[in-house]
Protein backbone atom coordinates (compact mmCIF):
# COMPACT_ATOMS: atom_id res chain seq x y z
CA UNK A 1 0.00 0.00 0.00
CA UNK A 2 2.78 2.53 1.43
CA UNK A 3 5.10 1.39 -1.67
CA UNK A 4 2.51 1.40 -4.20
CA UNK A 5 1.88 5.00 -3.02
CA UNK A 6 4.99 6.01 -2.79
CA UNK A 7 5.48 5.11 -6.06
CA UNK A 8 2.49 6.33 -7.57
CA UNK A 9 3.78 9.99 -6.12
CA UNK A 10 7.81 9.48 -7.56
CA UNK A 11 5.64 8.54 -10.84
CA UNK A 12 3.74 11.75 -10.62
CA UNK A 13 6.88 13.93 -9.77
CA UNK A 14 8.55 12.00 -12.66
CA UNK A 15 6.09 12.52 -15.24
CA UNK A 16 5.71 16.53 -14.42
CA UNK A 17 9.66 17.31 -14.32
CA UNK A 18 12.17 15.84 -12.06
CA UNK A 19 13.32 18.03 -9.47
CA UNK A 20 16.82 17.03 -8.73
CA UNK A 21 17.24 17.83 -11.67
CA UNK A 22 15.47 20.67 -11.61
CA UNK A 23 17.21 21.96 -8.32
CA UNK A 24 20.46 20.84 -9.83
CA UNK A 25 19.57 23.62 -12.84
CA UNK A 26 19.04 26.12 -10.55
CA UNK A 27 22.05 25.79 -8.42
CA UNK A 28 23.96 25.54 -12.00
CA UNK A 29 22.14 29.06 -12.51
CA UNK A 30 23.50 30.47 -9.56
CA UNK A 31 26.48 29.83 -9.66
CA UNK A 32 27.00 30.40 -13.62
CA UNK A 33 25.32 34.00 -12.21
CA UNK A 34 28.10 34.40 -10.00
CA UNK A 35 30.98 33.60 -12.27
CA UNK A 36 29.51 36.23 -14.70
CA UNK A 37 29.11 38.88 -12.16
CA UNK A 38 31.14 38.10 -9.33
CA UNK A 39 30.22 39.76 -6.48
CA UNK A 40 28.45 43.13 -7.41
CA UNK A 41 24.99 43.53 -7.36
CA UNK A 42 24.61 41.90 -10.68
CA UNK A 43 25.08 38.88 -8.88
CA UNK A 44 21.29 37.59 -8.25
CA UNK A 45 21.92 36.38 -4.64
CA UNK A 46 23.78 39.52 -3.86
CA UNK A 47 20.69 42.35 -5.05
CA UNK A 48 18.41 39.60 -3.49
CA UNK A 49 20.24 40.10 -0.42
CA UNK A 50 19.57 44.45 -0.94
CA UNK A 51 16.34 43.18 -1.48
CA UNK A 52 15.69 41.68 1.86
CA UNK A 53 17.76 44.50 3.71
CA UNK A 54 15.05 46.98 2.30
CA UNK A 55 11.96 44.51 2.35
CA UNK A 56 12.40 42.84 5.72
CA UNK A 57 10.83 44.05 9.08
CA UNK A 58 13.46 46.56 11.05
CA UNK A 59 13.75 44.11 14.13
CA UNK A 60 15.05 41.66 11.65
CA UNK A 61 17.09 43.87 9.76
CA UNK A 62 18.83 45.19 13.45
CA UNK A 63 19.47 41.76 14.81
CA UNK A 64 21.24 40.46 11.28
CA UNK A 65 22.92 44.01 10.68
CA UNK A 66 23.87 45.25 13.90
CA UNK A 67 24.24 42.14 16.31
CA UNK A 68 25.27 39.55 14.25
CA UNK A 69 27.53 41.68 12.24
CA UNK A 70 29.50 39.06 9.53
CA UNK A 71 27.38 36.01 10.74
CA UNK A 72 24.36 38.26 9.96
CA UNK A 73 26.13 39.10 6.05
CA UNK A 74 26.66 35.78 5.79
CA UNK A 75 23.25 34.62 7.00
CA UNK A 76 21.94 37.31 4.33
CA UNK A 77 23.46 36.00 1.61
CA UNK A 78 22.85 32.57 2.22
CA UNK A 79 19.26 33.32 2.40
CA UNK A 80 19.56 35.00 -0.56
CA UNK A 81 21.03 32.22 -2.62
CA UNK A 82 18.82 29.72 -1.46
CA UNK A 83 15.63 32.16 -2.59
CA UNK A 84 18.13 32.46 -6.05
CA UNK A 85 18.53 29.06 -6.69
CA UNK A 86 14.58 28.41 -5.78
CA UNK A 87 13.32 30.60 -8.60
CA UNK A 88 15.70 29.38 -10.91
CA UNK A 89 14.86 26.08 -9.96
CA UNK A 90 11.42 26.88 -11.13
CA UNK A 91 12.68 28.22 -14.40
CA UNK A 92 14.35 25.05 -15.41
CA UNK A 93 11.38 23.42 -14.21
CA UNK A 94 9.43 24.62 -16.55
CA UNK A 95 11.54 23.91 -19.05
CA UNK A 96 11.76 19.62 -17.68
CA UNK A 97 7.76 20.00 -17.91
CA UNK A 98 8.63 20.74 -22.07
CA UNK A 99 10.80 17.95 -22.72
CA UNK A 100 9.09 15.58 -20.57
CA UNK A 101 5.69 16.20 -22.01
CA UNK A 102 6.37 17.81 -25.11
CA UNK A 103 9.37 15.92 -26.15
CA UNK A 104 11.41 19.01 -27.30
CA UNK A 105 14.73 18.74 -25.72
CA UNK A 106 15.77 21.51 -27.67
CA UNK A 107 12.65 24.00 -26.89
CA UNK A 108 13.13 22.74 -23.38
CA UNK A 109 16.64 23.95 -23.34
CA UNK A 110 15.92 27.12 -24.72
CA UNK A 111 13.10 27.67 -22.15
CA UNK A 112 15.62 27.17 -19.20
CA UNK A 113 17.76 29.08 -20.52
CA UNK A 114 15.20 32.09 -21.37
CA UNK A 115 13.00 32.14 -18.11
CA UNK A 116 16.80 31.90 -15.80
CA UNK A 117 18.28 34.71 -17.77
CA UNK A 118 15.42 36.93 -17.88
CA UNK A 119 14.63 36.30 -14.02
CA UNK A 120 18.20 37.25 -13.41
CA UNK A 121 17.77 40.19 -15.72
CA UNK A 122 14.71 41.69 -14.11
CA UNK A 123 15.87 40.73 -10.94
CA UNK A 124 19.47 42.46 -11.26
CA UNK A 125 18.55 45.05 -13.54
CA UNK A 126 21.56 43.77 -15.87
CA UNK A 127 20.42 41.38 -18.92
CA UNK A 128 24.41 41.38 -20.26
CA UNK A 129 25.81 39.41 -17.60
CA UNK A 130 22.22 37.51 -16.87
CA UNK A 131 23.53 35.32 -19.43
CA UNK A 132 25.60 33.73 -16.71
CA UNK A 133 22.21 32.36 -15.12
CA UNK A 134 20.54 31.38 -18.31
CA UNK A 135 23.73 29.19 -19.60
CA UNK A 136 24.36 27.53 -16.05
CA UNK A 137 20.98 26.19 -15.47
CA UNK A 138 20.84 25.30 -19.43
CA UNK A 139 23.76 23.26 -19.67
CA UNK A 140 22.84 21.54 -16.27
CA UNK A 141 19.19 20.86 -18.02
CA UNK A 142 21.40 19.32 -21.16
CA UNK A 143 23.62 17.30 -19.75
CA UNK A 144 21.10 15.92 -17.25
CA UNK A 145 18.37 15.47 -20.36
CA UNK A 146 21.14 14.02 -22.41
CA UNK A 147 22.46 11.49 -20.26
CA UNK A 148 19.40 10.94 -18.68
CA UNK A 149 17.96 9.50 -22.78
CA UNK A 150 20.64 7.57 -23.15
CA UNK A 151 19.75 5.31 -19.77
CA UNK A 152 16.64 3.89 -20.47
CA UNK A 153 14.13 5.77 -18.67
CA UNK A 154 12.47 2.84 -18.26
CA UNK A 155 14.93 1.61 -16.23
CA UNK A 156 14.18 2.37 -12.44
CA UNK A 157 17.51 1.23 -10.65
CA UNK A 158 19.41 3.44 -13.90
CA UNK A 159 17.02 6.35 -13.54
CA UNK A 160 17.60 6.09 -9.43
CA UNK A 161 21.23 6.18 -9.71
CA UNK A 162 21.01 9.08 -12.19
CA UNK A 163 19.04 11.36 -9.89
CA UNK A 164 21.67 10.51 -6.84
CA UNK A 165 24.21 11.40 -9.25
CA UNK A 166 22.59 14.62 -10.55
CA UNK A 167 21.64 15.64 -7.10
CA UNK A 168 25.28 15.16 -5.12
CA UNK A 169 26.59 16.73 -8.23
CA UNK A 170 24.29 19.37 -7.55
CA UNK A 171 25.00 19.31 -3.74
CA UNK A 172 28.44 19.70 -4.62
CA UNK A 173 28.55 22.58 -7.19
CA UNK A 174 26.08 24.23 -4.57
CA UNK A 175 27.92 24.34 -1.37
CA UNK A 176 31.17 25.17 -3.21
CA UNK A 177 29.31 28.36 -4.72
CA UNK A 178 27.67 29.44 -1.42
CA UNK A 179 31.03 28.53 0.59
CA UNK A 180 32.61 31.19 -1.98
CA UNK A 181 29.75 33.40 -1.88
CA UNK A 182 29.54 33.42 1.84
CA UNK A 183 33.51 34.48 1.58
CA UNK A 184 32.77 36.88 -0.58
CA UNK A 185 30.40 38.11 1.35
CA UNK A 186 32.24 38.78 4.54
CA UNK A 187 35.13 40.37 3.11
CA UNK A 188 37.62 41.45 5.53
CA UNK A 189 37.39 45.43 5.93
CA UNK A 190 41.22 45.72 5.81
CA UNK A 191 40.41 44.86 2.23
CA UNK A 192 41.65 47.81 0.20
CA UNK A 193 40.15 49.17 -2.92
CA UNK A 194 40.47 45.73 -4.71
CA UNK A 195 41.25 47.72 -7.97
CA UNK A 196 44.70 45.67 -7.96
CA UNK A 197 46.43 48.93 -8.05
CA UNK A 198 48.18 50.57 -6.25
CA UNK A 199 47.08 52.20 -2.54
CA UNK A 200 48.54 55.31 -2.90
CA UNK A 201 46.54 58.54 -1.76
CA UNK A 202 45.74 60.21 -5.09
CA UNK A 203 46.41 63.95 -5.20
CA UNK A 204 48.72 63.81 -1.97
CA UNK A 205 51.94 66.18 -2.15
CA UNK A 206 54.73 65.71 -0.37
CA UNK A 207 53.26 68.11 2.45
CA UNK A 208 50.20 66.04 2.68
CA UNK A 209 52.40 62.74 3.11
CA UNK A 210 54.73 64.03 5.56
CA UNK A 211 51.98 65.29 7.64
CA UNK A 212 49.93 62.26 7.42
CA UNK A 213 53.11 60.41 8.57
CA UNK A 214 53.65 63.17 11.58
CA UNK A 215 49.86 62.88 12.52
CA UNK A 216 49.87 58.82 12.63
CA UNK A 217 53.78 59.38 14.54
CA UNK A 218 51.78 61.45 17.30
CA UNK A 219 49.26 58.51 17.60
CA UNK A 220 51.73 55.64 18.06
CA UNK A 221 53.57 57.87 20.40
CA UNK A 222 50.44 58.83 22.55
CA UNK A 223 49.20 55.03 22.39
CA UNK A 224 49.37 53.39 26.24
CA UNK A 225 51.12 50.38 25.96
CA UNK A 226 47.96 48.18 27.33
CA UNK A 227 47.61 44.71 25.98
CA UNK A 228 44.17 43.82 24.70
CA UNK A 229 43.18 47.41 23.18
CA UNK A 230 43.09 48.92 20.11
CA UNK A 231 45.93 51.26 19.40
CA UNK A 232 44.67 55.15 19.51
CA UNK A 233 44.25 54.37 15.52
CA UNK A 234 42.52 51.42 15.17
CA UNK A 235 44.22 48.17 13.82
CA UNK A 236 40.80 46.89 12.83
CA UNK A 237 38.25 49.23 12.35
CA UNK A 238 34.72 48.08 12.49
CA UNK A 239 32.42 47.85 9.88
CA UNK A 240 28.93 48.24 9.39
CA UNK A 241 26.50 47.62 6.01
CA UNK A 242 23.62 47.44 5.25
CA UNK A 243 24.29 45.07 2.41
CA UNK A 244 26.08 41.66 2.33
CA UNK A 245 28.09 42.52 -0.95
CA UNK A 246 29.97 46.49 -1.10
CA UNK A 247 29.37 48.44 -4.17
CA UNK A 248 32.64 48.37 -6.22
CA UNK A 249 32.63 51.76 -7.86
CA UNK A 250 35.35 53.19 -10.26
CA UNK A 251 36.03 57.00 -9.29
CA UNK A 252 36.66 57.72 -12.48
CA UNK A 253 32.76 57.24 -12.97
CA UNK A 254 32.06 58.46 -9.56
CA UNK A 255 30.99 62.08 -8.55
CA UNK A 256 28.87 63.51 -6.05
CA UNK A 257 25.65 65.32 -6.94
CA UNK A 258 24.24 68.71 -4.66
CA UNK A 259 21.07 68.94 -5.38
CA UNK A 260 17.18 69.49 -3.85
CA UNK A 261 16.49 73.30 -2.41
CA UNK A 262 19.38 74.64 -4.00
CA UNK A 263 19.15 77.38 -6.28
CA UNK A 264 21.07 75.62 -8.97
CA UNK A 265 22.39 71.57 -9.36
CA UNK A 266 25.87 71.35 -8.75
CA UNK A 267 27.93 68.38 -9.08
CA UNK A 268 32.07 67.58 -8.07
CA UNK A 269 34.12 64.66 -9.58
CA UNK A 270 36.87 62.53 -8.17
CA UNK A 271 39.36 64.23 -9.70
CA UNK A 272 38.01 67.79 -9.28
CA UNK A 273 37.85 66.40 -4.95
CA UNK A 274 41.05 65.25 -4.84
CA UNK A 275 42.59 67.90 -6.33
CA UNK A 276 41.57 70.43 -3.62
CA UNK A 277 43.66 71.04 -1.16
CA UNK A 278 43.24 68.31 1.14
CA UNK A 279 42.92 68.09 5.24
CA UNK A 280 44.07 65.51 7.36
CA UNK A 281 41.92 64.82 10.64
CA UNK A 282 41.61 62.33 13.61
CA UNK A 283 37.74 61.21 13.35
CA UNK A 284 35.94 58.46 15.67
CA UNK A 285 33.01 56.85 14.88
CA UNK A 286 30.66 54.51 16.80
CA UNK A 287 27.40 52.98 16.06
CA UNK A 288 24.26 53.58 17.69
CA UNK A 289 23.53 49.39 17.25
CA UNK A 290 26.68 48.40 19.36
CA UNK A 291 26.51 47.20 23.24
CA UNK A 292 27.11 49.51 25.77
CA UNK A 293 30.98 47.86 25.91
CA UNK A 294 30.67 46.83 22.17
CA UNK A 295 33.72 46.69 19.67
CA UNK A 296 31.88 48.98 17.10
CA UNK A 297 33.77 52.14 17.97
CA UNK A 298 36.75 53.06 16.42
CA UNK A 299 39.56 55.77 15.34
CA UNK A 300 41.24 56.75 12.00
CA UNK A 301 43.36 59.38 10.35
CA UNK A 302 41.22 60.29 7.56
CA UNK A 303 42.02 62.60 4.23
CA UNK A 304 39.56 64.64 2.64
CA UNK A 305 38.03 67.99 2.21
CA UNK A 306 35.45 69.83 4.68
CA UNK A 307 32.22 69.92 3.47
CA UNK A 308 31.94 73.59 3.53
CA UNK A 309 34.42 73.69 1.12
CA UNK A 310 31.95 72.28 -1.43
CA UNK A 311 29.00 74.26 -0.74
CA UNK A 312 31.07 77.64 -1.35
CA UNK A 313 29.19 78.18 -4.26
CA UNK A 314 25.72 76.63 -3.62
CA UNK A 315 22.73 79.21 -2.60
CA UNK A 316 20.01 77.59 -0.52
CA UNK A 317 16.66 78.20 -0.96
CA UNK A 318 13.78 77.65 1.67
CA UNK A 319 13.76 74.08 3.21
CA UNK A 320 14.04 72.10 6.52
CA UNK A 321 17.38 73.03 7.31
CA UNK A 322 17.89 69.10 6.76
CA UNK A 323 19.69 67.30 4.31
CA UNK A 324 19.71 63.79 3.12
CA UNK A 325 22.55 61.55 2.11
CA UNK A 326 22.35 59.05 -0.23
CA UNK A 327 24.74 56.07 -1.57
CA UNK A 328 25.39 54.03 -4.13
CA UNK A 329 24.10 50.83 -1.94
CA UNK A 330 20.57 52.59 -1.90
CA UNK A 331 21.33 53.46 1.76
CA UNK A 332 20.07 57.31 2.97
CA UNK A 333 20.23 59.37 6.36
CA UNK A 334 18.76 62.36 6.97
CA UNK A 335 19.63 64.97 9.45
CA UNK A 336 20.08 68.67 10.56
CA UNK A 337 22.26 71.21 8.18
CA UNK A 338 24.00 72.23 11.29
CA UNK A 339 25.73 68.94 11.37
CA UNK A 340 26.58 68.58 8.17
CA UNK A 341 28.21 72.26 8.25
CA UNK A 342 31.29 70.09 10.42
CA UNK A 343 31.05 67.68 7.48
CA UNK A 344 34.06 65.87 5.76
CA UNK A 345 34.57 64.16 2.71
CA UNK A 346 36.96 61.67 3.08
CA UNK A 347 38.88 59.78 0.05
CA UNK A 348 41.53 58.40 2.24
CA UNK A 349 41.92 56.76 5.83
CA UNK A 350 45.19 56.79 7.67
CA UNK A 351 47.46 57.20 4.66
CA UNK A 352 46.23 55.31 1.71
CA UNK A 353 43.14 55.08 -0.52
CA UNK A 354 39.88 54.65 1.48
CA UNK A 355 39.66 50.61 1.60
CA UNK A 356 36.15 49.55 -0.10
CA UNK A 357 34.78 48.26 2.90
CA UNK A 358 34.96 51.72 4.71
CA UNK A 359 33.09 53.68 1.08
CA UNK A 360 35.76 53.99 -1.76
CA UNK A 361 35.61 55.98 -3.35
CA UNK A 362 34.40 59.07 -0.89
CA UNK A 363 32.21 58.40 2.29
CA UNK A 364 31.02 61.81 4.81
CA UNK A 365 32.04 61.58 8.18
CA UNK A 366 29.66 64.00 10.30
CA UNK A 367 32.09 64.19 13.77
CA UNK A 368 30.55 63.84 17.08
CA UNK A 369 27.49 62.06 15.36
CA UNK A 370 26.11 58.50 15.28
CA UNK A 371 28.18 56.15 13.11
CA UNK A 372 25.18 55.62 10.56
CA UNK A 373 24.86 59.02 9.35
CA UNK A 374 28.45 59.01 7.90
CA UNK A 375 27.44 57.68 4.85
CA UNK A 376 29.45 55.65 3.17
CA UNK A 377 30.36 55.79 -0.86
CA UNK A 378 28.09 58.87 -1.06
CA UNK A 379 26.68 59.89 -4.29
CA UNK A 380 24.17 62.54 -3.10
CA UNK A 381 23.87 65.45 -0.63
CA UNK A 382 20.16 66.93 -1.12
CA UNK A 383 19.02 69.53 1.06
CA UNK A 384 14.91 69.01 1.62
CA UNK A 385 12.11 70.82 1.61
CA UNK A 386 10.47 68.76 4.37
CA UNK A 387 12.01 66.57 7.21
CA UNK A 388 11.64 63.30 6.74
CA UNK A 389 13.31 59.87 7.73
CA UNK A 390 16.27 58.05 6.83
CA UNK A 391 16.88 54.04 6.85
CA UNK A 392 17.26 53.14 10.49
CA UNK A 393 14.73 55.55 11.47
CA UNK A 394 12.50 54.47 9.31
CA UNK A 395 12.88 51.38 10.99
CA UNK A 396 12.57 52.89 14.65
CA UNK A 397 16.12 54.32 15.37
CA UNK A 398 17.25 57.22 16.76
CA UNK A 399 20.39 57.56 15.55
CA UNK A 400 21.39 60.90 13.94
CA UNK A 401 21.99 63.01 16.76
CA UNK A 402 25.09 63.44 18.98
CA UNK A 403 27.01 60.06 20.26
CA UNK A 404 26.58 59.24 24.06
CA UNK A 405 29.68 59.08 26.51
CA UNK A 406 31.41 56.28 27.47
CA UNK A 407 34.36 54.77 28.71
CA UNK A 408 35.26 51.22 27.20
CA UNK A 409 36.57 48.42 29.33
CA UNK A 410 38.27 45.47 27.23
CA UNK A 411 41.73 45.33 29.01
CA UNK A 412 42.22 43.15 32.79
CA UNK A 413 45.68 42.44 32.87
CA UNK A 414 47.13 40.50 35.37
CA UNK A 415 50.74 41.58 36.03
CA UNK A 416 53.16 40.32 38.91
CA UNK A 417 50.83 41.64 41.86
CA UNK A 418 48.99 44.14 40.55
CA UNK A 419 46.13 44.72 37.84
CA UNK A 420 45.83 47.08 35.09
CA UNK A 421 42.58 47.87 33.62
CA UNK A 422 41.92 50.27 30.49
CA UNK A 423 40.09 50.99 27.75
CA UNK A 424 38.68 54.15 25.27
CA UNK A 425 36.65 56.75 26.42
CA UNK A 426 34.61 59.24 23.66
CA UNK A 427 32.16 61.49 24.05
CA UNK A 428 31.94 63.03 20.28
CA UNK A 429 32.70 66.51 20.46
CA UNK A 430 31.96 67.16 23.64
CA UNK A 431 35.05 65.30 24.21
CA UNK A 432 36.46 63.12 27.68
CA UNK A 433 37.80 65.15 30.76
CA UNK A 434 38.02 62.76 32.77
CA UNK A 435 38.05 58.87 33.30
CA UNK A 436 37.56 57.63 36.66
CA UNK A 437 37.48 54.19 38.00
CA UNK A 438 35.99 52.07 40.91
CA UNK A 439 37.68 48.52 42.39
CA UNK A 440 35.12 48.59 45.39
CA UNK A 441 31.71 48.26 43.56
CA UNK A 442 30.97 52.30 43.33
CA UNK A 443 32.15 53.10 46.49
CA UNK A 444 35.02 55.03 46.12
CA UNK A 445 36.51 56.50 42.72
CA UNK A 446 40.17 57.02 41.68
CA UNK A 447 41.17 58.88 38.39
CA UNK A 448 42.38 56.88 35.72
CA UNK A 449 45.49 58.11 33.32
CA UNK A 450 44.38 59.48 30.39
CA UNK A 451 46.25 59.24 26.80
CA UNK A 452 47.61 62.63 25.67
CA UNK A 453 44.52 63.79 23.29
CA UNK A 454 45.13 63.56 19.59
CA UNK A 455 44.49 66.79 17.40
CA UNK A 456 40.98 66.84 16.65
CA UNK A 457 37.44 68.21 17.75
CA UNK A 458 36.05 64.26 17.83
CA UNK A 459 38.71 61.97 19.22
CA UNK A 460 38.70 58.88 21.90
CA UNK A 461 41.06 58.76 24.48
CA UNK A 462 42.35 55.29 26.01
CA UNK A 463 42.18 55.53 29.66
CA UNK A 464 44.19 52.69 31.72
CA UNK A 465 44.19 52.08 35.93
CA UNK A 466 46.81 50.16 37.96
CA UNK A 467 46.35 48.86 41.32
CA UNK A 468 46.81 46.39 43.99
CA UNK A 469 43.64 44.30 44.48
CA UNK A 470 42.25 42.44 47.18
CA UNK A 471 42.45 38.59 48.01
CA UNK A 472 38.81 38.23 46.84
CA UNK A 473 36.35 38.86 43.67
CA UNK A 474 35.84 42.32 43.31
CA UNK A 475 34.08 44.46 40.73
CA UNK A 476 35.74 47.22 38.76
CA UNK A 477 33.50 50.30 37.15
CA UNK A 478 34.57 52.44 35.08
CA UNK A 479 33.04 56.04 34.17
CA UNK A 480 33.76 59.19 32.09
CA UNK A 481 33.07 62.83 32.29
CA UNK A 482 32.93 64.69 29.20
CA UNK A 483 34.37 68.42 28.05
CA UNK A 484 31.43 70.20 29.33
CA UNK A 485 31.63 68.42 32.94
CA UNK A 486 28.61 65.94 32.54
CA UNK A 487 29.55 62.80 33.98
CA UNK A 488 28.43 59.52 31.51
CA UNK A 489 24.47 58.75 32.10
CA UNK A 490 24.45 55.73 35.08
CA UNK A 491 21.30 53.86 33.98
CA UNK A 492 21.48 51.44 32.12
CA UNK A 493 19.25 51.33 28.72
CA UNK A 494 19.84 48.77 25.58
CA UNK A 495 21.18 50.27 22.45
CA UNK A 496 17.96 50.28 20.42
CA UNK A 497 16.29 53.21 19.58
CA UNK A 498 19.46 55.84 20.86
CA UNK A 499 22.64 54.04 21.79
CA UNK A 500 23.19 51.96 24.98
CA UNK A 501 23.82 53.75 28.19
CA UNK A 502 25.55 53.22 31.64
CA UNK A 503 28.75 52.57 33.34
CA UNK A 504 30.55 49.40 32.24
CA UNK A 505 31.52 47.17 34.94
CA UNK A 506 33.10 44.08 35.05
CA UNK A 507 34.29 41.11 37.66
CA UNK A 508 37.90 40.60 38.44
CA UNK A 509 39.08 37.34 40.14
CA UNK A 510 42.82 38.12 41.19
CA UNK A 511 43.77 34.38 41.90
CA UNK A 512 42.94 33.41 38.05
N1 LIG B 1 26.22 53.71 2.27
C1 LIG B 1 26.23 53.25 3.53
N2 LIG B 1 26.76 54.03 4.48
C2 LIG B 1 26.79 53.61 5.77
C3 LIG B 1 26.24 52.35 6.14
C4 LIG B 1 25.70 51.54 5.10
O1 LIG B 1 25.22 50.43 5.34
N3 LIG B 1 25.71 52.02 3.82
N4 LIG B 1 26.27 51.97 7.47
C5 LIG B 1 26.33 53.06 8.45
C6 LIG B 1 26.55 52.63 9.83
S1 LIG B 1 25.19 52.00 10.67
C7 LIG B 1 27.73 52.85 10.50
S2 LIG B 1 27.88 52.53 12.15
C8 LIG B 1 28.91 53.37 9.77
C9 LIG B 1 30.05 52.40 9.92
O2 LIG B 1 31.15 52.81 9.16
P1 LIG B 1 32.33 51.77 8.92
O3 LIG B 1 31.71 50.55 8.28
O4 LIG B 1 33.31 52.46 8.04
O5 LIG B 1 32.88 51.46 10.27
O6 LIG B 1 28.65 53.57 8.40
C10 LIG B 1 27.39 54.09 8.09
N5 LIG B 1 27.35 54.42 6.69
MO1 LIG C 1 25.73 52.03 12.87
Amino acid sequence: MVGSRFRAITEGVHLSAPVPLALAAGTGGLVGSFILAGPTQSFIAARLASLLAYGLPGEVLTIVILYLGDLGQALSIFTAAMLAIGLLTSGAWLGIYVIRTAGYTGLGIAVVVGIDWALTGLITGDFVTATGAGAGAGVVVGVGELTGTRSAPDDAIMSRRRRRLVSSLAGIIGLAGIAAIIQLGTEPSANPTETGTSTSLPGATSADVSAIENLLDEAATNTLSIDGIEPLVSERFYEVDINAVNPRLDPAGWSLAITGEVERDATIDYDELVSLPAEHRFITLRCVGETLNGHKMDNALWTGIPITELLKGVTLTEGCQCVMLRAADGYYEEFPLDALQRGFLAYGMNGEVLPRAHGYPVRALIPGHWGEINVKWITEIEFLKRDTEGYWEERGWHGTGPVNTVAKLHAVNHLADRIQVGGHAYAGLRGIDRVEVSVNGGTSWQDAALSEPLPGDDVWRQWTYEYTPPNRQHDVIVRATDGEGTLQAREHSGPFPSGATGWVSTTVDPTQ
